[in-house]
């Protein structure tokens, strides 16, 4: 085409079909926006009521009581239809009321639908009624920043993901002057009820400013949200309440999609092992259902590590009439072996590439990072109370935070009674590499939580696998094993007898698919040697060029890509599931308002059963309460479910562990489950870990 045929780059933009397919408002947003997510069948009535049940049990911590009285025997509440209540319910149901609302901590996919939920609801009882969503989390009740969300507003968001429509933040409600802010904004907006969208933390949130506002009439209530999925509620006879949080579902598909296709690159390009870090701050639920999703080669579960016993360990001290209490648990050089031993077999079978899932929070598991994590919390808090400057603010530079470390060693000596920082403690954090010490003294967010998303876990573990592999490599453990087909084909296109040279090269020449060269044979050197010894070579003969190039085939490399799996998946549209899901966790969250529920958090019973058994109930959160260390002290806080060994997901994870792995010469057994599809017959219906949990009951 001539310069003079081509057409100006404003008249292309002009032309429709420019316009269709540069606009931002592309056909996958036209169906999000129009698509209506299935509700509960309770939610078909025109009212729904409260049916407590006091069937379900919980123990309740006396802090918990004693600071949350108001609220603390609040029972599970189910929603129930009703078809035509008394005139007085219907006026007490469809009074005008003022809801606010408001995310808190990080985004989680499904959250404008619980927004959408909540509106479709409160408008249907009444239209008159309005619903402000407080921008930037918590500090937009605090600082009374909010804005009436419009028909049109909620249209423009239904089953997106992220949380932009009002935005989120991670500040805490947790002083006398921060609760008081908070009570004048519900009464400048008049608010009869204030709804809480966020994790165990922000739960926690809910239910104090449930307890503060209860005398002033203002309802608070709670929505589990979390990508981490460690909000799960069990009674104390261990009925499931709520399976998972919403959010959940389409951050590990998002994960899994990707980490998916890492495996198709993986054994297609066969030279590297891709180290998958995925979110979930301390629970590795989304390992876990990354691992189900894509059987990956290995996929490490924190809670696993730490359940680990060193048995030789503990019978040698039994022996001995003591406790080693170093028996139990991995530690971090421990952890480093298992994943070598893995990429060692690997490699016998010729397959010296892979994809390796840790979990965001490993560390945590891991005693002796535990500790470390724990004391510092301390240090960096009692620092954050005693002077003007924070801890961060006072020393900005890592040689001045490891300073006062050592100054804090140096009390110890001289005065017993500071235990918190001993000179074992500064040697041991001396040996870390120096990252992953400015990594541990990060700063902690506002509820005294250690920020796993800002450390390199995965360059921690996998610098301790490099260098055990380098040991490896030298004792002649780690090696490339070689197809005795291709072995053969290349001895006999040189000229070269395989069979003479079979057992003087490998370790055992027989029928086996893979050979592996002898441990001795570890350089060049030794090769000549060995060809020398066994009269295949004269003395200052040269390799044999066929044996030279099998020997260069069977040194291995180890060469990783790095990926990080959190924010991505975080920003995903939602699955169908967490579509429905947290539509429907809206709805419910209006009929705990509309009848009168303060201190509840909405919830789904029976997610891991088909969509006609979903129940939507309310869940008491004071009880749920427990004292957890926190920013150096022990505080209330609304208790985080971790992967249970014991449960069916995580033991078939357990029992396809070598499959996955892979050390065999037949074909990956990886799993690909394809993209987040929004609409189609291939979406599936929920998470896998649900699914398997609900079906091993
Ligand atoms: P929530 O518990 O608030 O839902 O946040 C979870 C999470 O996504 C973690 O997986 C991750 O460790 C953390 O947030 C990252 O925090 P930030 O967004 O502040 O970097």
């Amino acid at each position: 085409m001539s310069d003079k045929e081509t057409i100006s780059i404003e008249d292309l933009i002009k032309k429709p079909e420019a316009q269709k397919v540069i606009s931002n408002i592309n056909q996958e947003l036209i169906e999000r926006r129009a698509y209506a997510p299935e509700k509960c069948e309770v939610f078909s009535s025109p009212y729904t009521a409260l049916r407590e049940d006091s069937d379900y049990r919980f123990s309740v911590d006396k802090e918990a009581r004693k600071a949350l009285p108001r609220i603390i025997d609040n029972k599970v509440q189910f929603v129930v239809g009703l078809e035509s209540p008394e005139e007085s319910f219907k006026e007490s149901y469809c009074k005008k009321r003022n809801i606010g609302i408001v995310f808190s901590g990080g985004p989680a996919p499904g959250g404008h639908n619980v927004i959408a939920g909540l509106f479709d609801a409160a408008k249907q009882a009444n239209p008159e009624t309005k619903i402000y969503g407080f921008l930037l989390g918590p500090d937009g009740i605090i600082e009374n920043e909010a804005k009436e969300l419009t028909e049109s507003l909620v249209d423009a968001y239904r089953n997106l993901g992220g949380f932009g429509m009002i935005k989120t933040g991670r500040t805490k409600i947790d002083t006398e002057e921060k609760m008081a802010l908070s009570k004048e904004t519900c009464k400048a907006l008049q608010l009869e009820a204030l709804v809480i969208v966020g994790g165990d933390d922000s739960n926690t949130n809910a239910a104090f400013l449930a307890e503060e506002m209860f005398e002033d009439g203002v309802q608070v209530l709670g929505v589990p949200k979390t990508i981490d999925g460690d909000i799960q509620v069990r009674d104390e006879d261990g009925h499931v309440l709520c399976a998972m949080s919403f959010g959940f579902h389409t951050a590990a598909r998002a994960f899994a999609n990707e980490i998916s296709n890492l495996c198709t690159d993986s054994t297609s390009d066969v030279k590297y092992w891709h180290i998958c870090k995925v979110m979930g701050r301390v629970a590795s639920h989304l390992a876990l259902e990354v691992a189900l999703q894509t059987h990956a080669n290995i996929t490490l579960i924190g809670e696993d590590l730490a359940d680990y016993v060193h048995k030789k360990r503990i019978e040698k001290a039994e022996k001995e009439g003591t406790i080693d209490h170093t028996a139990y648990g991995m530690t971090l050089r421990h952890l480093s072996r298992v994943l070598c031993e893995g990429i060692v077999k690997r490699a016998a079978v010729g397959k010296n590439y892979g994809v390796i899932v840790i979990p965001e929070g490993v560390l945590e598991f891991i005693n002796e990072i535990r500790v470390f994590i724990t004391k510092l919390n301390v240090i960096i808090a009692e620092y954050n109370e005693m002077h003007d400057t924070d801890f961060h603010s006072g020393f900005p530079l890592l040689i001045d935070k490891l300073e006062y470390l050592r100054k804090l060693a140096r009390r110890s000596r001289e005065d017993s009674s500071f235990t918190i920082w001993n000179t074992r403690d500064d040697d041991l954090f001396d040996d870390i590499p120096a990252f992953f010490r400015e990594g541990l003294l990060t700063e902690r967010d506002s509820h005294g939580n250690f920020q796993f998303s800002q450390v390199e876990t995965d360059k921690v573990i996998m610098g301790l696998v490099k260098d055990y592999l380098n040991i490896l490599k030298e004792q002649g453990a780690y090696k490339i094993g070689i197809e005795k087909s291709y072995y053969r084909k290349t001895l006999e296109n040189g000229g070269l007898d395989p069979d003479y040279f079979g057992p003087i090269l490998f370790e055992s020449y027989d029928d086996s698919g893979f050979l592996m060269v002898k441990t001795s044979v570890i350089s060049h050197r030794r090769l000549q040697q060995a060809l020398i010894k066994e009269g295949a070579i004269k003395e200052n003969e040269g390799i044999p060029g066929p044996i030279e190039k099998i020997f260069k085939k069977s040194v291995p490399k180890f060469k990783t890509q790095i990926h990080f799996y959190g924010y991505d998946g975080r920003g995903s549209d939602p699955t169908r599931f967490d579509c429905t899901y947290a539509y429907n966790l809206g709805l419910t969250v209006f009929s705990l308002i509309a009848n009168g529920a303060t201190g509840q958090m909405a919830a789904i019973k029976n997610l891991e059963k088909g969509f006609s058994s979903w129940e939507p109930i309310g869940i008491p959160i004071a009880p749920l309460m427990h004292l957890e260390e926190r920013k150096g002290m022990l505080a209330l806080v609304m208790e985080k479910s971790v992967v249970d060994v014991n449960s069916p997901a995580f033991k078939a994870v357990k029992a396809f562990r070598d499959k996955w792995l892979g050390a065999v010469p037949e074909k990956d057994e990886y799993r690909r489950p394809g993209p987040i599809r929004f609409a189609g017959k291939s979406e599936e219906e929920r998470p896998i870990t649900l699914v398997l949990n609900a079906l091993g009951k």
